[in-house]
């Protein structure tokens, strides 16, 4: 069953209108985006709170679901986690089995570059992976490492999903890590420099295109209600033009994430 099927329901009954005054931080909904799909329809937009941080969610896309979440990361956890990345980012693979290097491949596909951040690594990483797991609506064991990306002027990441073919020879390997990769997060972790106008991320089979926006999260689902991955999910990361777009990215599995040698 996707996290983002039809038949959860929401149950809070107190989200406020955008209208009305901003209530108490403390008042505010602590809510995920499962539910919030189903009472915010696209092209509107409602605060709630994540982890006690009051964000504004937005959907952007019904089917299938997809939403911005603005201030999703304060300057605070954005900083620590660029201090975490640094120095250690090395030219960015796509998943698949590599049985030379036994990882992934680096692809003319992914010019970024990248880094994975342990899991749990220290306090701050916790709270940011608790905050993504209340988004998802899931136990943050589904998640995987956080992956900290860097574009620098001209690198992209073309055309792609995100989701795992359910055949091929990468389905054992998948089966055992924790399955289908359900939903993505990934966060801005900084604002494009005056005058760009490239990277954001842009669905082109649904003609989107997310603004990048420092602590901004963007988050959809892969599959559908029964696993059937979506081919609308396409994306690409957009390259900037004149400085240098950082975000993280978290994807999250269907079943708890288990690191498995390939
Ligand atoms: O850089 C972006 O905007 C998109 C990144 C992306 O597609 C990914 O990490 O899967």
């Amino acid at each position: 069953m996707s996290i983002f099927g039809r038949q959860r329901r929401f149950t809070s009954p107190s989200i406020p209108s955008l209208e009305a005054p901003l209530p108490p931080v403390s008042q505010l909904p602590e809510t995920s985006a499962p539910e919030l799909f189903q009472v915010v329809g696209p092209g509107a937009s409602q605060i709630v709170t994540f982890g006690g941080r009051p964000s504004l969610f937005t959907t952007l896309s019904r089917e299938p679901s997809i939403a911005t979440v603005d201030g999703f990361l304060s300057p605070g956890e954005i900083r620590m986690l660029r201090i975490l990345a640094f120095g250690r980012m090395h030219r960015s693979k796509v998943a698949g089995k590599n049985y030379r290097t036994k990882s992934g491949f680096q692809s003319s596909v992914r010019t970024s570059s990248s880094t994975g951040i342990a899991k749990g690594k220290n306090s701050i990483v916790r709270k940011i992976e608790a905050r993504i797991s209340q988004l998802c609506g899931l136990p943050s064991e589904h998640i995987e490492p956080l992956t900290i990306t860097r574009y620098r002027p001209g690198e992209f990441y073309g055309p792609h999903v995100d989701w795992f073919p359910s055949k091929g020879r990468n389905a054992d390997f998948v089966r055992k890590s924790g399955g289908q990769r359900v939903a993505t997060v990934l966060v801005y972790l900084n604002d494009p420099k005056a005058g760009e106008t490239g990277a954001g991320t842009f669905f082109p089979k649904l003609d989107l295109r997310i603004e990048p926006k420092k602590g901004r999260a963007l988050i959809w689902q892969n599959v559908d209600s029964s696993q059937k991955p979506l081919d609308l999910t396409v994306h690409e990361g957009e390259p900037p033009e004149l400085g240098t777009k950082f975000i993280v990215t978290a994807w999250v599995r269907e079943h708890p994430y288990k690191r498995v040698k390939r």
